[in-house]
């Protein structure tokens, strides 16, 4: 190869590599984060030009301040009891995750995945959708299931993969389905559920429908290719979808930056595609619930789909297959400017004069009791290592709906093969 010509007054070309600010042991400093005053963002018409959102999709829509008070446009203004059951939500979904990742501990479980800190994010939007919208979520929205009451047991089958799992073994903890709850199965393919989700959301306008679609992905995610397909979709079609980009800064050990965070937000992902973008406090369930009611009035009035990110932090853990002291500081989940929203909620309880501490220690309480008491109640159908808990023959079913002859096949062979060793396989 011929040498390459010299431009010795030219700079050497380099290349940018983004580096988290913090490392472990580090001193950390979040002042550079920009926190805007609860109830200083402003709040167009949800029928406004996506034009309008242009400075929206830069600040944070904040609503409950430091003093715990609810303040500006974006103050849903809900009542005493619906907030309760928003905090009994979001403390449920703490003590499942605390509970299941115990298991995965005791080696009851092979994986599990908590949402610590991102409460708000699943439970907030859940409870300001109507029961009957498609959610399309990724792993860590298991606050939506909770939200819309379907049964913890059967949750936690699943997670035990036991005799009681409807997904009959075949899926890795924490990837739940529920057609019933609207609650679209879980893939383990990051960002695959967003261009679904757009999709469901034109067939229901294609058919004249009333229901909404919202879906959710990590920042990492956006960064995979279904991302952009999805949110060109939307925008043509002006599909009556609630986009959901939960920013927690971190994709297991890459900082958001390798997302693309050091040069714009994730909410101006939505300028360019002519879609509306809010970005708002994730840690505010009073912001989460009024972005999410304000993004489904715009679907439901045709005026189609809604980019909202929610500036969050991952507090715990990746999975319980990470940890995160490798990779980060750990100052850095109790410095995080915008604090945890169980206890953002409960204070602003509180400044109300609705709720107390000792209300909320007692909550706490039962909620603990009442997933412990569950958990031994799926545990009699079957935890990890126990043996099979699924009949060999429901390994085949349901690859198709009906079992082709080279299944059949080898169905028959794996049964024969069990019989000829001796082992009964496990009675349904
Ligand atoms: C297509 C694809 N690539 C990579 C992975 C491995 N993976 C699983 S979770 C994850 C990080 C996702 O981070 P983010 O989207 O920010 O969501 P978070 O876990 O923070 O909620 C990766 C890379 C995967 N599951 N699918």
């Amino acid at each position: 190869m011929p040498a390459a010509p010299q431009r010795s007054n030219l700079p050497k070309l380099s290349l940018h590599v983004p580096e988290p600010k913090f490392r472990p042991g580090d001193e950390v400093d979040f002042s550079d984060v920009d926190v805007p005053a609860a109830g200083s963002a402003s709040r167009p018409d949800s029928a406004a030009d996506p034009a309008e959102f242009h400075q929206l999709a830069y600040t944070l829509v904040r609503v409950l301040g430091d003093d715990g008070q609810a303040v500006g446009p974006w103050d849903p203004r809900l009542d005493p009891d619906t907030l309760r059951i928003m905090l009994r939500n979001m403390a449920l979904t703490r003590a499942f995750d605390e509970r299941m990742f115990r298991a995965q501990r005791q080696g009851k479980t092979s994986f599990y995945m908590k949402s610590t800190g991102e409460e708000a994010v699943a439970v907030a939007a859940a409870m300001a959708l109507a029961q009957d919208d498609m959610c399309f979520p990724s792993y860590r929205q298991q606050g939506i299931l909770i939200t819309r009451g379907y049964p913890l047991i059967e949750m936690m089958n699943q997670i035990y993969s036991n005799k009681g799992d409807k997904l009959q073994g075949k899926q890795l903890p924490i990837m739940y389905s529920d057609r019933e709850k609207g609650f679209f199965s879980i893939s383990g393919n990051l960002a695959t559920q967003y261009p679904q989700a757009v999709g469901w959301a034109m067939a229901s306008a294609a058919k004249g429908d009333s229901r909404i679609a919202a879906t959710w992905c990590g920042e990492g995610s956006t960064a995979e290719g279904d991302f952009h397909s999805a949110c060109t979709f939307a925008a043509v079609y002006r599909a009556p979808v609630i986009l959901n980009v939960v920013n927690n800064q971190w994709a297991i050990s890459s900082f958001s930056g390798f997302a693309g965070a050091e040069a714009t937000t994730f909410a101006a992902r939505a300028i360019g595609y002519g879609i509306a973008g809010l970005r708002i406090d994730g840690n505010d369930p009073l912001a989460v619930y009024a972005a999410t009611q304000w993004a489904a009035e715009r679907a439901r009035t045709n005026q189609g789909p809604t980019l909202i990110e929610h500036f969050t932090y991952r507090a715990e853990g990746h999975s319980t297959s990470d940890d995160p002291s490798a990779y980060r500081s750990a100052q850095e989940a109790t410095a995080w400017p915008l604090g945890d929203p169980v206890k953002r909620l409960k204070e602003h309880l509180i400044a109300l004069g609705e709720w107390d501490e000792e209300r909320h220690a007692a909550q706490d309480l039962e909620l603990a009791e009442m997933v412990r008491k569950t958990q031994k109640e799926a545990e009699k159908n079957g935890i990890l290592g126990h043996g099979m808990h699924q009949k060999f023959e429901t390994m085949f079913e349901g690859v198709y709906e009906e079992m082709p002859w080279h299944l059949k096949e080898q169905m028959q062979q794996m049964l024969d093969e069990e019989a000829a060793a001796g082992r009964p396989g496990p009675k349904r």
